[in-house]
């Protein structure tokens, strides 16, 4: 954190991750080109909105990859041991847990996630259906280093990465996550990870810019977040959603436009735009077979199986640890 964003978070009495989402905010629009991390879209209210870009009909990655999950079930439960420790990476939503847990015979479940509060809730709830389960949820931050429970020392490890999460992470911030999780896991662990696959624009396109508006207001929400959380005051209605498809570089890009010229505060400092200027809030990459597999194989794992449903939108694949 720097001086200054340090002095105000102090100043406000903001609890340590208020004060995180402030120093970044402040640290992130003072960049050139603007950013705002995408990984604060997930308040509440933007947690809700993700659950509805979900359910849209242009939005194919949950649905597709269900899918595949449901479909593959016995292949990817042949190759798990029985009584292995599931750890799943950042745990939002259980359906796609669920859909694992019913089919593979898994010993213990280790949700990871920076929310404390939704990871009890979200444990309470699998406990009761699955009773035979042992969850141990672990509130840390998934993209560093942590210590798994001693509780499942001695069990096979089977990381879970669902969604295309990692489409979130530069190329290399990817490979140092798969890096990072290989040491987590300690040797011999295997990995399913969902991944989101390059594909024909208009397909991309239409899942970023939904009819219903859905993906703007997600998209928007992030400004209001500062202004709720951080007593911004930015005008949302002159802002304006975008998500392109950049094929260089292979990722869906989200931006928030700058109608006009304008200032907007953001706990005492201003941040000036001129008309048409960007905050770039979202890349999501596309990765082909080829491409993923070979990072997998940059970073510490072997690619052992790899399941798309039939039209290739989406893929699962299961990694070993190499060496
Ligand atoms: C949750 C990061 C996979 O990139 O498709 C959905 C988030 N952003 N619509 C994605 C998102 C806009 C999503 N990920």
């Amino acid at each position: 954190m720097n001086v200054h964003a340090a002095a105000v978070t102090t100043a406000h009495r903001f609890d340590e991750q208020t004060s995180a989402f402030a120093s970044d905010v402040i640290g992130d629009l003072s960049q050139q080109p603007k950013r705002l991390s995408p990984k604060y879209f997930y308040d509440a209210i933007g947690s809700e909105l993700f659950e509805q870009i979900t359910l849209l009909p242009e939005y194919y990655p949950t649905r597709t990859e269900l899918g595949i999950l449901r479909d593959r079930g016995r292949a990817i439960s042949s190759i798990i041991p029985k009584g292995a420790a599931l750890v799943e990476f950042g745990a939002g939503a259980t359906t796609k847990v669920r859909l694992l847990l019913q089919q593979c015979a898994f010993g213990a479940y280790v949700p990871v996630d920076i929310s404390g509060d939704f990871l009890k809730a979200q444990a309470e709830a699998l406990r009761k259906d699955f009773p035979d389960l042992d969850v141990y949820p672990v509130a840390a931050d998934f993209t560093a280093p942590f210590a798994l429970p001693d509780a499942i020392a001695n069990m096979p490890k089977v990381g879970f990465f669902p969604g295309s999460t990692l489409g979130n992470f530069e190329p290399h911030e990817a490979c140092a996550f798969l890096r990072s999780a290989r040491e987590i896991l300690g040797k011999d662990a295997q990995m399913v990870i969902g991944v989101d696959l390059e594909k024909d624009e208009r397909t991309l396109y239409n899942a970023y810019n939904d009819a219903a508006g859905i993906t703007a207001r997600f998209n928007l929400n992030v400004l209001d977040r500062i202004n709720r959380e951080l007593g911004g005051d930015f005008e949302l209605p002159a802002f304006i959603h975008r998500a392109i498809y950049n094929r260089e570089r292979h990722r869906i890009e989200m931006h928030l436009i700058s109608k006009k010229a304008q200032t907007a505060r953001v706990l005492g400092r201003s941040f000036s735009f001129r008309a048409g200027e960007s905050i770039h809030t979202e890349s999501s990459y596309k990765y082909s077979l080829e491409r993923f597999t070979a990072l997998a194989r940059g970073s510490g794992w072997t690619p052992r199986e790899s399941w798309t449903d039939k039209a290739g939108m989406f893929s699962v694949h299961a990694l070993v640890t190499s060496d």
